[in-house]
């Protein structure tokens, strides 16, 4: 629904609306991308939790950022729905993540590795929020700490180059760094002890280009550090 017509939201200028705080790792791989398909937007950063969960369930019947609003009002949810949006807008030639073929399907399998051991980092990181410790429950915080270990690990014996697919960038580096920089942050000795130096290397080399500079996330009302 467009956002225009949703009963209560202001009505916003026209133009691109990214929704969600960069803190989010899912909605930081979102704006990178915009940034670096030249996509100007605006940007309202709402939270997933407390007052703006209303708001955005006013366009996300499950409530979650990112969100997206686009140029004509109509409004994408989920981090890859939108990245799949804005590379058929880029055009095969510019998609960061390839067109077709196996290029294509080696990229969304690096991304599903991806994004899978990231949720269950999320996961795990609700679960320790959330509860008091004496209600978490040990075992499943076990195998979801094994699938992140899992996961970041394979994807640290992946590459063929400088970036994953060998000598350009694809969206699979974009992605997987700003899960290592969340996950770095929320749980510093657990990813310090993953031992994963070339998903190390690759976040230090894109959080200093500009697009990460201009998404760093915000100070954190969540737990900073569960470690
Ligand atoms: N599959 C979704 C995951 C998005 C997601 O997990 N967002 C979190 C913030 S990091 C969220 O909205 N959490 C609140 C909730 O799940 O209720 C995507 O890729 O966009």
């Amino acid at each position: 629904m467009p956002e225009d017509e949703v009963a209560g939201l202001p009505v916003s200028p026209p133009g691109v609306v990214l929704y969600g705080r960069y803190a989010s790792p899912f909605v930081r791989r979102v704006a990178v991308t915009l940034r670096l398909y030249g996509v100007v937007y605006r940007h309202v950063p709402l939270m997933p939790f407390g007052p703006d969960k209303a708001e955005l369930a006013k366009f996300n019947p499950i409530a979650r950022v990112p969100a997206l609003r686009l140029d004509n009002g109509e409004i994408l949810i989920d981090s890859a729905v939108i990245l799949d949006h804005l590379d058929q807008v880029a055009g095969p030639q510019a998609s960061l993540t390839p067109a077709a073929g196996a290029a294509r399907r080696r990229v969304l399998t690096l991304l599903a590795v991806a994004l899978g051991a990231n949720e269950k980092l999320v996961a795990g990181l609700y679960e320790r929020h959330f509860l008091p410790r004496e209600a978490w429950h040990t075992p499943w915080l076990n195998t979801c700490d094994k699938q992140v270990r899992d996961g970041f690990t394979w994807l640290d014996a992946e590459f063929a180059g400088p970036w994953f697919t060998g000598s350009a960038m694809t969206q699979a580096d974009i992605t997987v760094a700003a899960f290592w920089l969340f996950g770095r942050a929320k749980r510093p000795r657990f990813f310090d002890g993953l031992g994963c130096k070339r998903l190390e290397a690759l976040a230090e080399r894109l959080q200093e280009t500009p697009a990460f500079q201009a998404t760093k996330p915000e100070p954190e009302t969540l737990a900073d550090q569960l470690t």
